[in-house]
């Protein structure tokens, strides 16, 4: 008897799974399918999950291919279920492929070609249904945006948008997309949501078109250069009732979000000072030096930096100033920025042609939080006291890129179907970074170092 053997979460179980399932029993004589745990889902960095194990073991079973269900519930337990079921072939779909070769040494290891486009299908009631999801862009982020949203249930990226319809076409073809255009009615006519990875300057005319058709969207910070379009914008998403979500990555992530309610809750006493730099150096003529990309440290790295002060002191800040230095072509190398508030101050060092120590401090009346570079993946935090031995350690998950988490928290906006802000980064707060930077850029209270 000639045993195959593949896995998955299954959740929401859809057509892609089912076909998966026949081709790999097809293999052989005998499937046993491993269904993941929700503790190795969390594990491994799968976000979202929305069918409980049971159900999902339900689900695999009611489609009558599987011969036996095991569980899946640590890494490395694939190595053991091949060699104690005695198992010849391992099968997984191919967005998997290269991943399993190791299993090589152990059996016949098949990729099979994924199911391309699962979101037509219904899948009980509308809630639970995969969403489509298209993107607009095809630059650097958009390549690290698909591998992160496989870790992400519930979702399927289906389609990419570009002006220049080769570069689209590479980019479906790259990532086994269904399919590319250079018309961008075409992608909103055929997804649910768009994320947009466009140029900076692009994104309101896109997130503007993409609300208007009705579709929900995750833009790329930052979402718009000026306050007014980002106020337009979440105007717009409200009339239409859709989720209109600023990806700052940083504010979705599991660290992150503690460390804010931790402050929030008094853990330092009152906050009087926030202190974050974000440095990246960049070499040679790159979008983030481009006057017409509007490039430069502000813009590229503002809104992280601005994040924890607007979040832990509020939006209503009494005077800001900025200190900026910059190349030939007007685009800031560095800048180091200033918000004063009635009783705290936050400052901020963005650069992409200086370096500096990345971290972000926050002071209190009765200790401080220190969280070491990279402080925007946050791994990791103490809360420090005057005692030096009274330290409290905070460790954290931080998978992949981080975009998963902001995935997430978009997913989350659309299925909870009742909220259409997301409480972690709120309207107000991405609207008054807009206003910052949009001053920033008009040169106000900026004083030109060299
Ligand atoms: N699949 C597919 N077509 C889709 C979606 C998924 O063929 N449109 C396949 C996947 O490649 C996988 C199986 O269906 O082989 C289960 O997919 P998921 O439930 O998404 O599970 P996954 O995260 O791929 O788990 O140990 C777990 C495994 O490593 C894979």
């Amino acid at each position: 008897m000639k045993k195959v053997i593949t896995y998955g979460t299954f959740d929401l179980l859809h057509h892609g799974h089912v076909s998966l399932l026949a081709r790999a029993k097809a293999l052989g004589d005998y499937l046993i399918v491993g269904v993941t745990s929700e503790n190795y889902d969390r594990e491994r960095g799968k976000l979202n999950v929305r069918n409980r194990l049971l159900d999902r073991v339900r689900d695999v079973q009611a489609t009558g291919l599987a011969d036996e269900i095991i569980i899946e519930e640590y890494e490395g337990q694939k190595i053991d279920d091949i060699q104690r079921h005695g198992v010849e072939i391992f099968a997984i779909g191919s967005d998997w492929t290269g991943k399993f070769d190791y299993l090589g040494e152990y059996c016949r290891v098949v990729y099979l070609e994924r199911t391309r486009d699962i979101s037509s299908t219904m899948i009980r009631d509308e809630t639970c249904r995969v969403l489509s999801l298209g993107i607009i862009g095809s630059g650097r982020i958009a390549h690290r945006f698909i591998p992160e949203s496989k870790y992400v249930s519930g979702v399927d990226v289906v389609g990419v948008y570009n002006p220049r319809l080769s570069s689209a076409g590479a980019f479906r073809d790259r990532h086994a997309l269904r399919f590319a255009t250079d018309r961008l009615d075409d992608l909103l006519a055929r997804v649910d949501a768009v994320y947009i990875a466009s140029p900076h300057p692009a994104h309101v005319a896109h997130a503007r078109a993409a609300l208007l058709a009705g579709k929900h969207v995750l833009c790329e910070k930052p979402l718009a250069l000026t306050a007014a379009a980002v106020e337009e914008l979440y105007a717009l998403a409200g009339e239409r009732g859709v989720v209109l979500l600023e990806a700052v990555k940083t504010a979705y992530c599991p660290g992150f979000k503690h460390l804010v309610s931790l402050l929030k809750s008094g853990a330092i006493g009152q906050v009087r000072d926030v202190s974050a730099s974000f440095t990246k150096l960049v070499e040679g003529r790159p979008r983030e030096l481009s006057p017409e990309q509007a490039g430069g440290s502000v813009t590229e790295l503002g809104s992280y930096v601005l994040l924890p002060a607007i979040k832990l002191l509020g939006v209503n800040y009494l005077h800001t100033s900025f200190h900026a230095c910059y190349d030939d072509a007007g685009v800031d190398l560095f800048t180091r920025g200033l918000l004063e508030y009635p009783t705290a101050t936050a400052s901020f060092k963005v650069g992409l042609g200086v370096k500096t120590e990345g971290s972000l401090v926050v002071s209190g009346t009765r200790g401080y939080a220190y969280v070491p570079a990279p402080w925007w993946k946050t791994e990791y935090f103490e809360l420090r006291h005057e005692d030096l031995n009274d330290v409290k350690k905070y460790f954290y998950k931080f998978d992949g890129d981080g975009l998963r988490y902001e995935l997430d928290e978009f997913l989350r906006l659309i299925h909870g179907g009742r909220l259409l802000h997301s409480y972690l980064f709120t309207p107000v707060e991405s609207i008054a970074i807009a206003r910052l930077i949009e001053l920033f850029r008009a040169g106000e209270h900026t004083t030109r170092i060299h």
